[in-house]
């Protein structure tokens, strides 16, 4: 297979625009991405994503400056910064380390497992889904529990499209997701600190969600190996370390799963780990945050900003205890 970073890596004052946009297409086109809109084409990942088209004198479509924003106004984070500030343990617990050490990860012929609890268990190549399920531009807000966020376009699948597939039996309550485990390939499986794969879980009805989605992309472009590539979970709603990065095993239960975090320090990270300004982290206040590329400090909103859209799955639970 095609190696979808190689272009990645050459640095951009080496390759004229044209060279960018033709390596792009062809790119996108092997990768089932051919129904995104001129827009996205139109974006150049490492400089910005691009706003709506404007048309120069000779009727071409030019990519404008315009910077894309949330659905509250604030500006997406830009690639620089969403590809080299990441939390990604299986590599490294430091942040800036992250990119180098990933970048030689291996998704070639990535598979996806559903099974567990469904009628029609299946494996999945990546390459399928991404041609099977219309890649969708989502541009969510990025809260890591740490107390910083971004905010990141992300390319993707509902995930209820998948679980629908596979058809949930009755008994089947809850997901379980599973990382990949390949100490060779990613040197913090080495430490004995964490109880490795990662392993992260949903309510069913949380995963049914329209939010969220399976990524197989950011900035209209495929899933940087620092971001979670080959397909990783993205549930904007709640803390960062729900999102697990690199699945390759997605199981239905009829019993709550063990997640990481959750075995690691249970009275600091729960298992629904919903944002909540309101619930304090155990070591600091979770009122506020950081957003990457900012000076000052921004409040943290309710569900990270997506109440309405959630707040009705935890009606009549007690948010202070369920964590
Ligand atoms: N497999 C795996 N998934 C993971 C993590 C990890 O260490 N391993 N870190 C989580 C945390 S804490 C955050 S904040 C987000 C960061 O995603 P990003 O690097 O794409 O911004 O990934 C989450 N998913
Ligand atoms: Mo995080």
């Amino acid at each position: 297979m095609h190696n979808p970073y190689s272009s990645a890596k050459v640095k951009s004052s080496e390759i004229t625009p044209e060279e960018v946009y033709l390596n792009r297409r062809e790119f996108l086109k092997s990768m089932g991405y051919v129904g995104l809109s001129g827009l996205l084409l139109a974006a150049c990942a490492p400089r910005g994503i691009s706003g709506s088209p404007e048309t120069d004198s000779a009727g071409g479509e030019i990519a404008s400056e315009v910077t894309k924003t949330d659905e509250l106004g604030d500006p997406v984070n830009t690639f620089e910064q969403i590809t080299n500030y990441n939390n990604y343990y299986e590599f490294t617990t430091d942040k800036e380390e992250v990119a180098i050490l990933a970048e030689d990860f291996q998704t070639d012929g990535w598979k996806v497992e559903v099974t567990g609890l469904v009628n029609k268990p299946k494996t999945f190549a990546i390459d399928d889904l991404v041609r099977q399920y219309p890649q969708e531009e989502r541009i969510y807000r990025l809260r890591c529990v740490e107390a910083w966020s971004m905010v990141i376009p992300w390319l993707g699948f509902p995930l209820k499209a998948l679980l629908d597939e596979v058809e949930p039996q009755s008994s089947a309550k809850y997901v379980k997701f599973t990382s990949i485990h390949n100490p060779e390939q990613m040197p913090g499986q080495n430490s004995r600190l964490f109880p490795w794969p990662y392993t992260e879980g949903l309510r069913l009805d949380e995963a049914y969600n329209d939010l969220a989605i399976l990524a197989t992309g950011l900035y209209g472009n495929s899933l940087p190996p620092q971001n979670g590539s080959a397909i990783r979970l993205v549930v904007p709603w709640k803390y960062g370390f729900k999102s697990i990065k690199a699945i390759v095993k997605i199981e239905l239960t009829e019993f709550r799963p063990d997640t990481l975090w959750n075995l690691v320090a249970p009275n600091e990270y729960g298992f629904f780990a919903n944002v909540n300004p309101e619930v304090d982290h155990p070591r600091w206040s979770q009122k506020s945050e950081r957003r990457i590329g900012e000076l000052g400090r921004r409040e943290t909103l309710m569900f990270n900003g997506y109440a309405e859209q959630v707040a009705h799955l935890y009606e009549g639970m007690d948010l202070q205890r369920n964590y």
